[in-house]
């Protein structure tokens, strides 16, 4: 377990110098997993209703928010689909490459630590 120092102030009377900082508790630091952005791209063949159902089926979003982030991508090129610890975002990253493959479709979705 990492613990933190907490500083503070020794009291004034104490203190030779009458202000000196002094490490005098330690407490446990909650150490955060760190995040994973999953990102789909974009590409010229993959049909957008394809894209669309991928959205939906491994990502969890409603029809509106699947079109929505599906055009996002269109036009930018890419986007952020969801955000995971390691070993999630690994795994959707693997649903969606291996359903592209499968139904012979190009597309891309990567992970980058957040
Ligand atoms: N650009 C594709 C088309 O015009 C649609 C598309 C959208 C493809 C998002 C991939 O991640 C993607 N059919």
């Amino acid at each position: 377990m990492v613990l933190t120092p907490i500083t503070l102030m020794a009291d004034k009377g104490d203190s030779p110098d009458g202000d000196a900082a002094v490490v005098t508790e330690t407490r446990p630091k909650t150490q955060r997993p760190p995040l994973y952005k999953v990102l789909l791209l974009n590409d010229d063949y993959t049909p957008m209703e394809f894209v669309v159902h991928v959205l939906e089926r491994f990502f969890g979003m409603n029809h509106a928010q699947a079109v929505e982030i599906m055009l996002t991508v269109h036009r930018k090129g890419v986007a952020v689909v969801g955000v995971f610890s390691f070993e999630i975002a690994e795994t959707k990253v693997a649903q969606v490459m291996d359903f592209a493959r499968r139904n012979q479709h190009p597309l891309q979705c990567t992970m980058e630590k957040e």
